[in-house]
This record gives C-alpha cells, sequence and structure tokens, in this order.
C-alpha cells in the first residue's frame, strides 16, 4: 500500500499544532495538574508493566499519536505480518518470527506449507538433542560429556543468543559453558579456544546463510583446531549447524543429521527463537527455553488483540516517535536496572537501528521526517557513574527507558532495594530536575558566602523535565524475558509502519562487505591494488607493510 508522505497526514498535522506547545510543557507541572497521570499512563501486558508517564505528553498527546497509527494503518499491517503476508517488500519475504513461538498445533499456513507444524518439528528435534548434551549422555569423542559450548555467529545469529544466556545466567545448566565467539578478530576466536578443550567442546556453528565471511572464517578456524587433537571422524560429535542452507552445511562438512534448521521469514535480529536459539535451549534446558517463547507469545498475543490505547508495544512505539520527531532527541538510552539484561542495550541497537535506520520509504521516496534514533545505554548504576552526566544537564534531550525486575533472582541483602532506589530516583531526577531557587536554597542552608553561591548556581541546576519510560517485571525469568523482547520487536515494528520504512532488511550493511572483501586480497597480495582514495591507499600501505617485519 503506498502510504502518503508522513508530514502530509492530517494526524500528523493535528500533532505538530499540538507539540508547537506540548514541547516546553513542565512535566512537574503535569503530574501537580492531574493526580492521576501516574494510573492514567501506565499499563501492562504479558508480566510487563509500563510507566510512560514521565514524558511531555498528556491524554491529548496520546490520543493525536493513536490517530497517527490509525492513519498509519498500524492494526492492518500488524495483522498483514502474522498472518504472513510477504511484508518485507525488497526481499519478497514474509515476515513470521512470531510464528515462532506459537503454541503446538495453531494453524499458520503460509505458502501452502504449514509453518506450525515445520516450527515444532525443528523444536522437537531441539528438545531431543539439547536433553542429551545436557543429561551428559551426548559424549565426546573420547567418551567424555560436553562441558563447554561454542556458539559462532554473528549480527542476528550472535546477540540474540548471546544476550538471553546471559539474562538468564540463574536458570543455567551448573556444567555447562557457554562462549560466543563472533568478530573476525582472531583475539575472539583465540580467547575461547586457550580456554577450552577440544574433547568435552560442542561448536555450533550458527548462520541462516552459511556464506557470512566472518562466522565461516571462525568456523573453519575451529574445526582446524578440533584437527589438531581429533580425527575427521570425530567432527559430528562436536559440530553442529543451525541454518537454512543445507548444502553449504553439508560443504563444510557438518552431517545434515546435525543440522538444525529455520526459514527465510526469519530474519537474523529476530531469529533467537529460532534454532539460532540452540545455545539458550542448551544453558536453561528446553523447558524454560519454551517458557521463553511462551513469555514472548503472550506478549504476541497481547499486540495482536489489546485495544492500540491500552497496546503497550503501540504506546512505547508512540510516545518514542513523539520525542524523536517532537523533542528532537537523535538518541534513544537503555539503562537496564538489572546486571543479567547488560547485553540487551547491544541487542536492541541492532534490532531497532538495522530496522528502522533507514532513509527511503518502503516505495523509495525520501523520508520527510528523522526517522530511528541511535540506541545506546549500559546498565544502572554503572551508567550513572559514567554518562548520566551528560543526560541531566547536556544540551541534548535523551529519552530514556528503565528496565527494572522488582525482585531479584538472588539474596543477597540490601542489594535490591539499594538498585530500585536508584533507578526509581534517576527516573525523578531527570523528571523534575533542580530549580535555581532550590539549588539557591541548599546552597545558603550550608552558609556559602553569597559569592561563592552565585557562581557555583548555575553548575549545580538541573533542567529536568527529560523524559523516561520505566518498565517493570516481576523477576527476569525465561517468561518475562520473552516478553520483554517481544515487547521491543512490536515497538520497531509499529514505528517503521509510522515512519513506512522498509524494517526487515538491511542493505545499508552490504557496501562495507564487498570493499572488505576487495581489501582483504589486497592485503594478502593476491588482487593488484586498486584506487583507493589516498587515506584508504595510505591505510593499506601500511598494513602491508607491518606484516613484513
Ligand atoms: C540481521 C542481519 C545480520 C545477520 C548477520 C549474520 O538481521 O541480517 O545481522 O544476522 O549478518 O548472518 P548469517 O546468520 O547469515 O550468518
Amino acid at each position: 500500500m503506498q502510504q502518503p508522505a508522513l508530514t502530509t497526514t492530517a494526524s500528523f498535522q493535528a500533532l505538530q499544532s499540538h507539540a508547537a506547545e506540548a514541547r516546553d510543557w513542565q512535566m512537574r507541572q503535569l503530574f501537580a495538574a492531574d493526580p492521576q497521570r501516574f494510573p492514567r499512563m501506565t499499563t501492562d501486558a504479558a508480566g510487563l508493566f509500563l510507566d510512560y508517564s514521565k514524558n511531555r505528553a498528556d491524554a491529548r498527546t496520546i490520543e493525536l499519536l493513536l490517530d497517527l497509527a490509525r492513519e498509519r494503518g498500524v492494526e492492518a499491517q500488524r495483522d498483514a505480518m502474522l498472518s504472513g503476508e510477504k511484508i518485507n517488500l525488497t526481499e519478497h519475504r514474509s515476515v513470521l518470527h512470531t510464528a515462532l513461538r506459537m503454541p503446538r498445533g495453531k494453524q499458520l499456513v503460509v505458502d501452502g506449507q504449514d509453518v506450525n507444524a515445520d516450527v515444532h518439528a525443528v523444536l522437537d528435534r531441539i528438545r531431543v538433542f539439547t536433553d542429551k548434551v545436557r543429561n551428559g549422555t551426548w559424549l565426546g569423542y573420547s567418551g567424555k560429556p560436553v562441558t563447554d559450548v561454542v556458539n559462532i555467529g554473528i549480527g542476528g545469529s550472535d546477540l540474540g543468543p548471546k544476550m538471553a544466556v546471559l539474562a538468564l545466567r540463574s536458570y543455567a545448566h551448573p556444567r555447562l559453558k557457554m562462549h560466543f565467539v563472533s568478530n573476525v578478530d582472531g583475539h575472539d576466536m583465540d580467547a575461547v579456544l586457550s580456554q577450552v578443550n577440544p574433547e568435552t567442546t560442542l561448536f555450533i556453528v550458527a548462520s541462516k546463510t552459511f556464506t557470512t565471511a566472518e562466522t565461516m572464517l571462525n568456523a573453519q578456524t575451529a574445526r582446524k583446531w578440533f584437527l589438531c587433537e581429533a580425527k575427521e571422524a570425530d567432527l559430528p560429535r562436536h559440530f553442529v549447524a543451525v541454518s537454512t542452507n543445507t548444502k553449504a552445511v553439508e560443504a563444510f562438512g557438518i552431517d545434515p543429521d546435525n543440522m538444525f534448521p529455520f526459514w527465510d521469514w526469519v530474519g537474523g535480529r529476530y531469529s533467537v527463537w529460532s534454532a539460532i536459539g540452540l545455545s539458550v535451549a542448551l544453558a536453561v534446558g528446553f523447558g524454560y527455553f519454551s517458557t521463553f517463547l511462551e513469555g514472548a507469545h503472550a506478549m504476541d498475543e497481547h499486540f495482536r488483540t489489546a485495544p492500540l490505547e491500552q497496546n503497550m508495544p503501540v504506546l512505547l512505539a508512540l510516545i518514542g516517535f513523539w520525542n524523536r520527531q517532537f523533542l528532537d532527541a537523535g538518541s534513544l538510552s537503555i539503562a537496564p536496572y538489572h546486571q543479567d539484561l547488560s547485553r540487551f542495550p547491544a541487542y536492541l541497537q541492532q534490532l531497532d537501528m538495522e530496522s528502522n535506520g533507514k532513509r527511503v520509504t518502503r516505495n523509495g521516496r525520501q523520508v520527510d521526517t528523522p526517522t530511528c534514533p541511535v540506541v545506546w545505554g549500559e546498565c544502572g548504576t554503572n551508567a550513572q557513574h559514567a554518562y548520566f552526566q551528560l543526560l541531566h544537564q547536556g544540551t541534548d534531550v535523551t529519552p530514556i527507558d528503565f528496565i527494572a525486575a522488582l525482585r531479584a533472582t538472588h539474596d543477597l541483602e540490601g542489594h535490591h532495594d539499594a538498585l530500585l532506589a536508584n533507578c526509581f530516583a534517576q527516573s525523578e531526577a531527570f523528571m523534575k530536575g533542580k530549580t535555581a531557587e532550590e539549588v539557591r536554597a541548599e546552597l545558603k542552608a550550608q552558609k556559602l558566602p553569597e559569592a561563592e553561591v552565585e557562581a557555583l548556581l548555575p553548575h549545580k541546576t538541573f533542567p529536568g523535565n527529560r523524559p523516561s519510560n520505566t518498565i517493570l517485571m516481576d523477576q527476569l525469568t525465561p517468561a518475562t524475558l520473552g516478553a520483554l523482547i517481544a515487547l521491543y520487536e512490536h515497538k520497531t515494528f509499529v514505528q517503521g509502519v509510522i515512519w513506512d520504512v522498509a524494517s526487515f532488511d538491511q542493505w545499508g550493511v552490504e557496501l562495507g562487505k564487498v570493499l572488505a572483501k576487495q581489501i582483504q586480497g589486497e592485503l594478502a597480495g593476491e588482487v593488484s591494488p586498486a584506487q583507493h582514495d589516498s587515506s584508504t591507499n595510505g591505510l593499506i600501505v601500511m598494513a602491508k607493510a607491518a606484516k613484513v617485519q
């Protein structure tokens, strides 16, 4: 469907007039004026709670944003995605990561293929395999059980599993140590190989295409390392693959019986739910992996059925759009107040920025508004002692998503109250700030000389009025993690619909890959140097010179 340019739509224009005034609203006043603001601007779904009240928005703002979502056809496009329509236009593919977490027996037929049956057939194989590895009956070539699992993959074949394995640390198998190698930088592989023993190590080569240069080189290196100790015939007990490309897996020397397939309708950054999550299932067991899928499915059902005004992914997307468009927020900071979510910001970076970091619409026209903000972040409270200074007092407004669990999965005394106190204090501080009058009164109470009070005043004043969302869950469990990831997946989808960008491709990563291949040949001296610019030529010359030293 051809969408009109965003700025020409009636709902956008209504929002623009509203924003002329609303962007200068003071949140302190909004809270003072409406004692019901918290219950009015919070919602819950699938074990998650969202508080979006600390934004420069009121009921009218939300109403206008919901009008925009309706005018852009969010509901129809959501239904098109969920039913398997080929909404990935530039690659002519369906987008069906939601099918990966559908309960067994649900009907979903796409192109004559029973998607649900295919998904569950692979899940059954994952259950059998992971049970064997975990209960110690899958033995290495010298008859010992597996102690170390190395996932070799990059991008979507690394970020999701790595993030989820860390997040579910408390549920992990005590014997299995999980490792992730993604970078083509040999230091990454070297660091892992130096810790593991070929007799007890299982390698998962995770690559949708099985052509990705980094993964193929890392897999070859692992194979060579393994064959220094073991024989070719031992490979099947130590190398398994996750891919859509059976031929390439066979050509690599992995038995197709040891290959866990998935499908082209699973985007890399949406693939942790597929066999790409094999490392997660190995770490936490198939039972918890299933509850991880169920948590995501609960969020899918909420997204599919909840009215837009209570629809958590829709609300999160609309608030994000509002901040990006009308508060000029060029970045979004993710602050998990949970150490086990330490890789969650990196995971969201790919999800959001690879999906919506686009400058043309689905029909190839230049977009007429800014699109995806830069996504970044770190765990609280570490982030507070690093860059929160800029967020409080810098010149840009950076919205923040705080994420926390009400209950810890450890029982160390005192820590969790301290953690949550910091989380809630920060969102309060960002919202309220500290006025010059408040600072003056405080400094005077300390009996500082008048001149010093005035000199310190601008430094100690906090502008406040800085937007944030808070997402809470009872505990970080496989189910709430599943729901949390699905929440952000759908948020990304909704924003993509509003901007009318092609959220499911990533052509922007191709140019660098082509040039890298060419330069790699030049560094190896296999091809004559191309005419690069003087900077690139100079750098290549330096690298070649270093090789002969
Ligand atoms: C994600 C991207 C990308 C992809 C990697 C790895 O959406 O498509 O990050 O996951 O390039 O690709 P392979 O799994 O094919 O090796």
